[in-house]
């Protein structure tokens, strides 16, 4: 059956965590899709997000199929959809004890690690030291264990997660980004796994374009106001 193209409407590279999953999963299984793209934090951002978007949140995936318009939000739905609509399943471990082990643990980044999320969000421009609160360290333990496990565990026939790649890898891209840009004590196996997905060709991709934002973004700042 020929499929519409589906429309992404997504967040800038730079912050939109959420939005680079999405994009990761269609352009890694080389779905062809149209996308708008939202700059995020500006004066009318909430008003254009409505035009698409029910939860007034980005990313919202648009498919018209079989004279209908489906919308689907939140990343991990899109995924869901994607997966089922586009790829007949593919975008998840084939072995019922991975595919267990990987719904598992992006359900978990989806709903989990609230400090973390909040506190080193990801920014696509960082490199910093960050020290870690408390709160943080013990979501870092976490994710260290939750990378070490799956490795160790379900890791064989590839380098990322759950060996082939797969949308836990997805879940867990702007994780990884901010893991490595505030600078996280990682076990040896979580350093490695960082450094597979960091050199992810589509990903590297969606950083370099987040570079492009930044140059675009000093080239309009006005330097006599903010002088
Ligand atoms: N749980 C949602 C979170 C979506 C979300 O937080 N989106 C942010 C961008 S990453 C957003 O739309 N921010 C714009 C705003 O809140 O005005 C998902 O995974 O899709």
């Amino acid at each position: 059956m020929i499929m519409n193209k589906p429309q992404l409407v997504s967040g800038d590279r730079n912050y939109s965590s959420s939005s680079l999953r999405v994009w990761l999963l269609l352009n890694e299984f080389e779905i062809p899709y149209e996308e708008i793209v939202i700059k995020l934090f500006q004066s009318n951002t909430v008003e254009k997000i409505a035009m698409y978007s029910p939860s007034l949140q980005l990313p919202v995936l648009i498919h018209e199929s079989q004279k209908e318009t489906i919308k689907v939000w939140d990343s991990l739905a899109i995924c869901e959809y994607i997966n089922e609509t586009f790829l007949e399943g593919r975008a998840w471990p084939q072995h019922a004890k991975k595919r267990a082990a990987a719904r598992s643990v992006a359900n978990e980044l989806h709903a989990d690690f609230q400090h973390f999320k909040k506190d080193w969000p990801m920014n696509c421009h960082l490199q910093t030291q960050m020290k870690a609160s408390k709160s943080i360290e013990k979501e870092i333990a976490r994710l260290d264990a939750i990378i070490y496990c799956c490795r160790t565990n379900f890791g064989d026939g590839g380098s990322y997660l759950s060996g082939q790649f797969s949308i836990v890898d997805c879940m867990l891209a702007p994780i990884v980004i901010a893991l490595n840009a505030y600078g996280a004590e990682l076990s040896k196996q979580s350093r490695g796994y960082i450094q597979t997905l960091l050199s992810n060709p589509n990903l590297e991709w969606w950083l370099e374009q987040a570079g492009e934002e930044l140059e675009e973004e000093i080239e309009n700042i006005n330097w006599e106001k903010t002088a």
